[in-house]
C-alpha cells in the first residue's frame, strides 16, 4: 500500500472524470476502466477511503456490521478479506480500502492531493472541463461526482473562535498522526454519532472532558467484539443469499424487521422484543416493530424504553435527565456506541446543556456557556457535516448548481440533474443513500451509471441529460413520501437543519432500497426514460 502523490501519466481528454476516491469513486473507476474507458479520479486526500480517510477521530467505527459493510462486486474480494471485529474500526476499514486499491490496481488512475475547484460543461464539445489542483484543466466526456454524503465538515461560526489559544479539531478532519489528550482539559461540542464514539475514549485519556450538548441523542449499545471465525466462514459460505436478502430490505441491510405493530403487541411482548434487540445491539433496534417510524405513540414506547436504560446506567439523576432525548427515536440517525452513557459516571466528565442557551463564545482560554467559562487545552468540534449537498456545492459546477439548488437539491433519481448534461452523482440527494447500508447503495449507483454510459457509447450518443419534468416529478415524489415518515419531523441533518441558512428539505429518498432499485431499472429498461439522449 502506498499513498503516493505522483501524478498519473495520461493527460486526457478522458472518457470520464471522477471526483473522489472513496468507496464510490474507487468502484466507479474499476467499473469504467473494465469497459475500456480512459478515466481519471481526483482526490483531495493523499490516500483512498473518502469518509474513512478523513474521519480518524478516536473510536471511529462503522455502525453497520463488517460482514455487510463491504463490497460485493468481487466474489474473490469478499471471500479473501477477513474482518477482525463485528463492527470494523476506522483503521481496519481504511486498510480494506487500500487493499481494494492495490488489488484492482486503482492508484495509477487516481491523482491524489488534488482538489477539484470548478466544473464547466463545454456545450460545443459535449464534455466537462475541470479546473483542478494548481489550475490544471482536464476534460472528460462524463463527470461523476463521487464526493460522499458526509464529507463537507459543518463548522459553526462561534463568536471568538479565532481567539482560542489551544488546539482545535473537527472529528471529520482528524490529523493523520492522531491526537494524544493525556493530561489535557478537553471541550467537545456536539453529541451525534462522531461524538458518542469519541467521548468515551477522550474521557479515558483526558484530565477533564466537558461535553456541550445541544440535543441529547438515542444510542444503542454495539456489543462489539472479535468476529468468530466460524461465524465469518458461515457468512462467506452463504454470502450470495445474505446479499440478495439484504437487497430486499428497506435499508439494504440483512436484519429481521418485525412488521408487527408496537401498539397491538402486549406489554410483555413489547418488552421482550425491545430487550432482545437491546441485547443484540446496534441499528436493528429500530426494526423491533413495523410502526416505530410511522406512528408517534408506537415510537414513544421505544423512546421510553431507551430513556429507562439511561436512567439505569447513569448514576446522577440530573445528568440522566439531561441525557434523555424527548424527540422521535430514529428521526435523527440512531447512534451505536460502546460505553457512552457509562462515561457520564466518571468524575472527570461534565455535561453542559446548551439547548436553551447556545454556546456564547469561544474565548482565548476555552468555551463560554451559560454564563461561565470552561477552560480547555483543546476543543473538539463534533458538529457534523453539511450533508448530501455540501461537497457538491463546494465545487463551482456551472451553470450554477448553487443557484439551481438554492431552495433545496433537485435531482432525477439522485443520479442526474436537469441542466447538467453528462454529470452523474453517486448516492446524490433524492436517492436512498444515507438511509441505507452505503456500500450496496454505492454499488447499485455505480453499476447503473456504468451501464448507462455503456448504452450511450454503444448507440453513438455523446450526451445525456435529465428532463426538467422528470426531475420535478421525482422531487415531488421524494417530498411526498418523506411526509409519511416520522423521520422528517425533527431538526436533523437529513433536512439540513444543522447548517444555518440551509434550505429545509428532506434530502434522501425514503421509499426504501427495493422500490428505488425497481424505479432505476425501469428507467434504464425504457431507454433511459426521463433523460434526453443525443
Ligand atoms: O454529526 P451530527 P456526526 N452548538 O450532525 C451539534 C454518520 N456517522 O458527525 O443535534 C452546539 O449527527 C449537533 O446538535 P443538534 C452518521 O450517519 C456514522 O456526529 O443539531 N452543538 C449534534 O449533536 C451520522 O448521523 C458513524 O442540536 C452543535 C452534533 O453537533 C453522521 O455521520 C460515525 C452546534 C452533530 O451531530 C453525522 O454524525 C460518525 C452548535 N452550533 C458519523 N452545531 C458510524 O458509522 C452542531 N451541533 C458509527
Amino acid at each position: 500500500m502506498s499513498n503516493q502523490h505522483s501524478k498519473p501519466e495520461q493527460t486526457g481528454p478522458f472518457d470520464a472524470v471522477i471526483v473522489g476516491a472513496g468507496f464510490a469513486g474507487m468502484y466507479m473507476l474499476h467499473r469504467l476502466r473494465g469497459m475500456g474507458l480512459s478515466v481519471r479520479v481526483f482526490e483531495a486526500g493523499s490516500g483512498v477511503g473518502g469518509t474513512w480517510y478523513w474521519n480518524r477521530y478516536p473510536g471511529a467505527r462503522c455502525d453497520v456490521e463488517s460482514m455487510q459493510y463491504s463490497y460485493q462486486f468481487s466474489e474473490e474480494l469478499q471471500q479473501e478479506w477477513v474482518w477482525p471485529e463485528r463492527y470494523a474500526p476506522q483503521p481496519e476499514i481504511l486498510r480494506y480500502a487500500n487493499h481494494v486499491a492495490d488489488r484492482f490496481d486503482l492508484r495509477r488512475d487516481i491523482q491524489f492531493g488534488t482538489r477539484v475547484h470548478s466544473a464547466t460543461f463545454d456545450e460545443a464539445e459535449d464534455r466537462w472541463v475541470l479546473e483542478v489542483g494548481d489550475g490544471e484543466r482536464v476534460t472528460g466526456t462524463h463527470c461523476i461526482m463521487a464526493t460522499g454524503c458526509l464529507s463537507s465538515a459543518n463548522m459553526p461560526k462561534f463568536a471568538g473562535i479565532d481567539s482560542f489559544q489551544g488546539e482545535t479539531y473537527h472529528t471529520g478532519h482528524w490529523p493523520n498522526e492522531g491526537v494524544d489528550f493525556s493530561g489535557k482539559r478537553v471541550a467537545i461540542i456536539g453529541t451525534g454519532s462522531s461524538a458518542i464514539q469519541s467521548i468515551p475514549i477522550i474521557a479515558w485519556q483526558a484530565a477533564h472532558l466537558y461535553v456541550f450538548q445541544r440535543t441529547p441523542i438515542y444510542t444503542i449499545p454495539a456489543h462489539n467484539g472479535p468476529l468468530d471465525p466460524k461465524y465469518q466462514a458461515a457468512v462467506k459460505a452463504d454470502y450470495a443469499c445474505i446479499r440478495a436478502r439484504a437487497k430486499q430490505t428497506f435499508g439494504g441491510l440483512d436484519f429481521k424487521l418485525n412488521m408487527e405493530s408496537a401498539l397491538v403487541a402486549s406489554e410483555e411482548e413489547r418488552q421482550r422484543e425491545f430487550e432482545k434487540r437491546w441485547a443484540y445491539g446496534g441499528l436493528p433496534f429500530i426494526g423491533a416493530f413495523g410502526d416505530l417510524l410511522y406512528d408517534h405513540a408506537a415510537n414513544d414506547l421505544a423512546a421510553e424504553f431507551v430513556r429507562l436504560k439511561i436512567r439505569e446506567v447513569v448514576h446522577d439523576p440530573q445528568v440522566a435527565e439531561m441525557l434523555s432525548p424527548s424527540n422521535v427515536i430514529g428521526c435523527k440517525r440512531l447512534c451505536v456506541d460502546t460505553g457512552y452513557w457509562e462515561t457520564y459516571n466518571r468524575p472527570n466528565v461534565t455535561l453542559i446543556d446548551v439547548s436553551g442557551e447556545p454556546i456564547e463564545a469561544i474565548t482565548s482560554a476555552g468555551v463560554r456557556a451559560r454564563g461561565r467559562e470552561y477552560a480547555a487545552d483543546a476543543i473538539v468540534s463534533a458538529t457534523g457535516f453539511d450533508a448530501m449537498t455540501g461537497a457538491l456545492l463546494k465545487i463551482d459546477v456551472r451553470q450554477s448548481l448553487k443557484e439551481k439548488w438554492s431552495e433545496g437539491p433537485k435531482t432525477y433519481l439522485g443520479l442526474g440533474i436537469a441542466g447538467f448534461p453528462n454529470l452523474f452523482t453517486i448516492t446524490g440527494p433524492g436517492s436512498p443513500s444515507v438511509l441505507t447500508n452505503m456500500l450496496p447503495s454505492i454499488e447499485q449507483h455505480v453499476e447503473w451509471v456504468a451501464d448507462c454510459i455503456g448504452y450511450l457509447r454503444y448507440r453513438g450518443f455523446t450526451r445525456i441529460e435529465a428532463q426538467a419534468e422528470a426531475e420535478e416529478s421525482w422531487v415531488a415524489h421524494v417530498r411526498e413520501i418523506a411526509g409519511t415518515s416520522l423521520r422528517s419531523t425533527c431538526s436533523s441533518w437529513y433536512i439540513g437543519a444543522n447548517v444555518p441558512g440551509k434550505p429545509r428539505v428532506f434530502m434522501p429518498y425514503i421509499g426504501g432500497f427495493p422500490a428505488y432499485v425497481q424505479k432505476c431499472d425501469a428507467v434504464a429498461a425504457n431507454r433511459y426514460e426521463g433523460f434526453v439522449l443525443a
